[in-house]
């Protein structure tokens, strides 16, 4: 009873609390709250604020970012105290047809550093803002968003496309990318992105990618305390297309639970889920005129976090449609005649690599296969950890034929199953 008069107290003056000039108020260092509440109850309040926040985090156990910790006592006491060293609160955006999250902050907060509000976070106290961006800005806020200047209309590229993303403290270690959108001119007939194109420069390698990205991520390493990474759009000032992209950028600190092993371009913390080739387009048949799906010069590994109770991973070729793993040879035949190659010898230009991976040859036998390439992919199972998927291709399309990448699903098996 008392602690919840201590919070009604807290809460109420914090919110008449709004006469303070907007250039006192920092996320990290409460001013506001320290001249209104007796010292000791706000640092009781701020450590049971922060204790909690701990717990959630570290009681997240979902895939990816700790996620929609919302409308609990001690999430608006982390909106009103924020705990210097503790990532801010994501929150869910009620109008997610641009945007999916953001980052839940004071209301003055979010109009200090020029935010848009989309509606109430932590426990009503706070206000989910989102942090878009466009070219030639500069961000370092912990959830931003790099947009294209519209979002439906046909239109020319612009040609140069620069978004400068410097770490918020001297704690970040990575960067998660998400494509919440992404739809730009996909590659020529050598799968060369010579239109456009979108690249990372600053951190750990990217690829250099263009064509249809939605939904996929990356993740970029960078040394703590170093300097920003630039996130560049180049699009063809030539060529119209409806381009549009939204990329959500997320900070991550050196020990945050949601950071993802170095080396892993694609983490993935799931039993269980479907990895995809940048560029793989979901359609089931070639379009004449449009170049191939693949993209050139990859060379990148796709990680899967193995789980506790699970002792091995099989890999499938996406039944969706024939045209799932197509990444050498001729897919322009009929899709009876696809086939499946293996090994160094065969697979040499574009192939994907499965540490440890074997293949069932019957009930009984199995054959050891690593590198795949062809038009078809077999079940393949590895036991070696950690789980990782090589993603490789040269530097044209010589002798290959409407090829669109791939689309495996993964599943992590129980062990003694
Ligand atoms: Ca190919
Ligand atoms: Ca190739």
């Amino acid at each position: 009873m008392l602690g919840s008069m201590l919070l009604v107290t807290l809460l109420v003056g914090s919110v008449t609390a709004g006469t303070v000039p907007a250039e006192e108020i920092k996320p990290a260092a409460p001013a506001a709250a320290d001249v209104l509440v007796p010292r000791g109850a706000y640092e009781a309040a701020r450590q049971l604020a922060a204790e909690q926040q701990r717990q959630s985090t570290s009681d997240s156990s979902s895939g990816g970012l700790s996620w929609l910790r919302q409308n609990s006592v001690s999430e608006a006491f982390s909106v009103l105290f924020p705990v210097s060293g503790l990532d801010p609160l994501i929150c869910k955006t009620t109008n997610d047809d641009n945007y999916n999250a953001g980052i839940c902050l004071r209301v003055t907060d979010c109009l200090y550093y020029r935010g848009e509000s989309f509606g109430a976070c932590g426990g009503g106290i706070g206000s989910c803002c989102v942090f878009a961006k466009k070219c030639g800005e500069t961000t370092d806020m912990f959830i931003s968003h790099f947009v294209s200047s519209t979002f439906s209309s046909v239109d020319k590229g612009s040609g140069e496309c620069k978004l400068t993303v410097n770490p918020m403290n001297s704690n970040i270690c990575q960067y998660r990318l998400d494509f919440d959108a992404f739809s730009i001119i996909g590659p020529d007939a050598s799968s060369n992105c010579v239109d456009d194109f979108f690249g990372v420069t600053g951190g750990s390698y990217t690829p250099k990618v263009c064509g249809d990205l939605t939904g996929q991520h990356m993740y970029i390493n960078v040394k703590p305390g170093g300097g920003p990474i630039v996130l560049t759009m180049d699009t063809s000032s030539v060529r119209t297309m409806g381009r549009k992209w939204d990329i959500k950028i997320t900070q991550i600190s050196c020990n945050s639970p949601d950071r993802a092993p170095a080396g892993c371009l694609q983490f993935f913390n799931e039993t269980s889920g479907s990895v995809k080739s940048f560029n793989f387009r979901r359609q089931n048949a070639f379009i004449a005129g449009e170049g191939p799906g693949e993209l050139q010069n990859m060379n990148y590994g796709v990680c899967i976090n193995s789980k506790v109770g699970y002792c091995d991973v099989t890999w499938n070729q996406n039944p969706r449609s024939d045209f799932t793993f197509t990444i050498s040879g001729d897919a322009s035949v009929p899709s009876e005649q696809f086939t499946s190659k293996s090994g160094t010898t065969e697979c040499t230009s574009d192939f994907i690599t499965i540490p440890g991976g074997y293949v069932e040859t019957d009930a009984r036998t199995t054959r050891p296969a690593e590198r795949f390439c062809g038009t078809k992919f077999p079940e393949v199972k590895t036991a070696s950890q950690p789980y990782t998927l090589h993603v490789v291709t040269d530097v044209d399309e010589e002798g290959d034929k409407e090829n669109f990448g791939f689309e495996l699903n993964f599943r992590q098996n129980l062990c003694n199953s």
